[in-house]
């Protein structure tokens, strides 16, 4: 539906690169509404949680050092089909094979260094949500021009 939610954040080496503004327009211009929003650093605990699946590959206390190193900035996107239309905006986990275009393939050239994260299925998304925000940050509204991006 128009309401799915994913989360979307903006890593250590995005934030330091200044890539934010530019992340998060690609998902305003696309028609996605921002239901939440936050610049944060992240503590271990939560990156556990966020990336507990990964917990025994060989990358993952490279991966976890990265992401404690400097502020994340998180969001909240809801659209038709939000979480699979973002991994495509976001593209290919391997910076090497992201497609120019993609936000990937267009920030970044290591797999180590991949600027965006996207949950890749609407359980995780909601699962991710729950874990970055409180329901308490994240806004229901409006948007005022509805009828010119869905029928
Ligand atoms: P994605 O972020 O596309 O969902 P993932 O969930 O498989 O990819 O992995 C999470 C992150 O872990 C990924 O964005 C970057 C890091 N990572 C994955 N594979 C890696 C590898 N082979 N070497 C270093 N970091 C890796
Ligand atoms: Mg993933």
């Amino acid at each position: 539906g128009i309401q799915e939610r994913t989360l979307v954040a903006v890593k250590p080496d995005g934030v330091q690169r200044r890539l934010v503004g530019d992340v998060i327009k690609r998902f305003e211009r696309r028609g996605f509404k921002l239901v939440g929003m936050k610049l944060l650093q992240a503590n271990e605990g939560i990156l556990a949680e966020h990336y507990h699946e990964l917990r025994r590959k060989p990358f993952y206390p490279a991966l976890i050092h990265y992401m404690t190193s400097g502020p994340v900035v998180a969001m909240v996107w809801e659209g038709y089909n939000v979480v699979r239309t973002s991994r495509a905006m976001v593209g290919d986990t391997d910076s090497a094979e992201a497609k120019p275009g993609t936000i990937r393939g267009d920030f970044s050239i290591h797999v180590s260094r991949n600027v965006v994260h996207a949950s890749d299925s609407v359980e995780m998304a909601q699962r991710e949500i729950n874990l970055w925000f409180h329901s308490s940050e994240l806004v229901d509204w409006d948007c005022c021009d509805y009828s010119n991006t869905y029928q």
